[in-house]
């Protein structure tokens, strides 16, 4: 096998992740829960995987310092996906994109009403564009994390983040109120590396292909 490096994010992306590259034939020696390292020693002497923050995985294999990545598609849109080849949804990491408002904030009636709303997220360019689409007017508020305490303590009217389960809405007197998207991890590649590790890269994508929940 060629050199190969592969970056994603520790937590759900690689606990999902685990299985499909087990059906590749590679096995991580470390546990990056409880492992310090960044730099993953696989079975295979010439495959490493490496540890980044979630939302800069595009980054490292955009610039080639991985060959390839798993990012979740909410990520892939902030980035932008600039010479990035993404070829596979691993339907892995499913979430929705959502908005959501206070319990008691009546959202329909605002929008009809046609009010400047003030919206707080980490997902700028995803939220700009689904309100431009609805013709509402916004002004974005940037945050990087924690989105649900901003409309608790008045720095937005609603907020656009990622929703699993509910929990974490209605721990904080929150509702979804709106669909934007249904999200998913996807298989990014460096360009250049494809054409030269074309062999490998391939026999990766087709293992993967093969253990995708169908
Ligand atoms: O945590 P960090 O700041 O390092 O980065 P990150 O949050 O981007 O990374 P991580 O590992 O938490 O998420 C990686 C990817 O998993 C995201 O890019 C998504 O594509 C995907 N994913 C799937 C999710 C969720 N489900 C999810 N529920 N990412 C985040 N969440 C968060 C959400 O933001 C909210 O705070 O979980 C909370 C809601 O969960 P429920 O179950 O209470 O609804
Ligand atoms: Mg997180």
């Amino acid at each position: 096998m060629t050199d190969i490096t592969i970056a994603l994010s520790k937590g759900r992306i690689f606990d999902d992740t685990a299985p499909l590259l087990k059906a590749a034939g590679i096995t991580a020696l470390d546990d990056p829960e409880t492992s310090r390292k960044l730099i993953l020693d696989t079975n295979h002497a010439n495959v490493k995987l490496v540890i980044v923050r979630a939302s800069d995985v595009p980054t490292y294999v955009q610039y080639g310092a991985a060959d390839i990545g798993i990012a979740g598609k909410d990520v892939l849109l902030e980035h932008g996906g600039a010479e990035l080849y993404q070829p596979l949804d691993l339907k892995i990491a499913r979430c929705k994109m959502m908005v959501a408002v206070p319990n008691d904030f009546d959202y329909e009636s605002a929008v009809f009403q046609g009010a400047r709303l003030r919206v707080a997220t980490k997902y700028l360019k995803t939220a700009r564009a689904h309100f431009a689409g609805k013709g509402v007017h916004v002004d974005l508020i940037k945050l990087y994390g924690s989105m649900e305490l901003a409309p608790l303590v008045g720095l937005s009217d609603v907020i656009v983040d990622l929703v699993s389960t509910g929990s974490t809405l209605k721990a904080n007197h929150l509702k979804p109120v709106e669909e934007i998207m249904q999200i998913s991890s996807r298989l990014i590649i460096n360009q250049a590396a494809l054409k030269l590790k074309r062999k490998t890269i391939q026999r990766i994508l087709d293992a993967f292909s093969e253990a995708i929940e169908k």
